[in-house]
């Protein structure tokens, strides 16, 4: 979407790509076109919350231990102002407990980061798994998080009889998360799992690693990834042949967005990709009233489905969880399409008019991947009132030929 690509007007003239590393399924190919713009971006780490940050339910409880010992203080120790003036009775004050000791108070503000945020479990096939979500960026760059998958059938609940496989992460955001990262966690199990129609449940158990201190336990989360009722697995999925042979997967869409741009946008990718396509746009807060009445056509025709991850915006991660959101799409709707597309609504597929897009993927069929070059559009085509909007509000035409 609409993002600072180029601050330097020389890098314009270079071509960008943006080549992509995902390790993808044989029966999936995928176009990539550039995901993001390297070259403008500052990155901001943030660290974690001090090790002080308490939860409220850890502050009611000092609470109530503190009130049963204050009342043991003596009383020759001087008054301690107290700091706090709020009213809020989470905060926490310094208080003086028995032999007057100050008891100090840290009140913690704003948020914690989460060890694991599932965004979304999918089979890849009979024995396989993606789980897609973020992960606290200074657990995965600093500790050592691991992951283990399990697959208890439904028949087996009772039996304690179950399958577990080490889950493998694949961080696909190249180092550009902030307090969060993405990671797409790969369960692969030795056998096939669920296939008599049982049903079952997929159980990620996700361990922090502990902090390498000897005194610090290691943590494990155990999260319900995925829960496949009996009767409800269609195996043949996997290997029919897919419903879509154009499949656009956006990324979410933010700010303040026009409705007669987003018309243009998608009644030309409507038509440069045929009635067997199909698009899904994310609304990051986006899709305001102007933008959902130009969609809403399509919708009904059946040619967009709108996805609302507003909810993305609680965990900082790279422009609104953009590789989330893309590698959930990815992994959510591969085995429905023959090609997906990754590319953002200001930019166009432009194909050269002795071209169609089909004879362009049938000259990539030995290929699971490829890249499209970019080239700016001409900034006289701009609106007069973008006039100077131009060095943030650059669009680009994919060239295919
Ligand atoms: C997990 O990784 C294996 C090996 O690379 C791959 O064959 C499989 O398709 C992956 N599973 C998913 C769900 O992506
Ligand atoms: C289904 O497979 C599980 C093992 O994955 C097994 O424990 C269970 O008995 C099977 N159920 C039926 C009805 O065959
Ligand atoms: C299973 O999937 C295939 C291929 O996608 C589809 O044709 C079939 O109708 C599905 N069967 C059921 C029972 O949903
Ligand atoms: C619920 C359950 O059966 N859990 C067991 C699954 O298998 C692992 C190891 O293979 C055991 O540690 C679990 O207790």
């Amino acid at each position: 979407m609409v993002k600072e690509k180029e601050k330097d007007q020389k890098e314009k003239d270079n071509k960008l790509f943006v080549g992509v590393v995902w390790n993808c399924a044989t029966e999936i190919k995928i176009l990539l076109t550039a995901l993001l713009f390297l070259s403008s971006l500052v990155i901001i780490l943030q660290f974690l919350p001090s090790r002080f940050s308490l939860s409220s339910s850890d502050l009611q409880l000092c609470l109530s231990k503190l009130s049963s010992s204050t009342s043991t203080s003596t009383s020759e120790v001087p008054q301690v102002s107290v700091l706090s003036s709020s009213s809020s009775p989470l905060i926490q004050k310094d208080q003086i407990i028995q032999q007057g000791i100050i008891k100090r108070a840290f009140n913690s503000y704003g948020s914690a980061a989460y060890s694991f945020i599932q965004m979304g479990s999918y089979r890849g096939g009979l024995n396989t798994f993606a789980i897609i979500g973020l992960a606290s960026k200074p657990l995965i760059v600093y500790g050592k998080p691991s992951y283990q998958c399990q697959w208890i059938s439904d028949d087996d609940r009772n039996n304690n009889n179950n399958i577990t496989t080490f889950g493998s992460k694949i961080l696909p955001d190249w180092g550009y998360g902030r307090v969060y990262t993405v990671v797409v966690i790969n369960c692969t199990f030795p056998i096939p799992v669920g296939i008599n129609g049982s049903g079952g449940r997929l159980i990620l158990h996700a361990s922090d690693g502990g902090s390498g201190d000897t005194d610090v336990v290691v943590s494990t989360e155990k999260i319900e990834a995925l829960v496949e009722a009996p009767g409800s697995l269609n195996a043949s999925v996997f290997s029919s042949p897919p419903v879509y042979d154009y499949f656009y997967c956006g990324s979410p869409l933010y700010g303040d967005l026009s409705p007669q741009r987003v018309r243009e946008w998608i009644a030309y990718h409507v038509k440069l990709f045929g009635e067997k396509s199909h698009f899904v746009i994310y609304d990051a807060g986006g899709i305001h009233s102007g933008v959902l009445e130009v969609l809403k056509p399509w919708i009904e025709k059946g040619y967009v489905t709108l996805q609302d991850v507003r909810e993305q915006e609680r965990f900082d991660g790279y422009y609104h969880n953009q590789f989330l959101v893309v590698n959930d799409c990815l992994h959510r709707y591969r085995f429905m399409a023959k090609w997906m597309f990754f590319f953002d609504v200001d930019e166009y597929i432009y194909v050269q008019p002795e071209s169609t897009i089909q004879s362009i993927v049938n000259e990539y069929s030995g290929y699971t991947q490829f890249t499209i070059e970019q080239m700016p559009m001409s900034n006289k085509l701009c609106l007069a009132s973008d006039a100077g909007n131009t060095e943030r509000y650059t669009t680009y035409f994919y060239v295919a030929s």
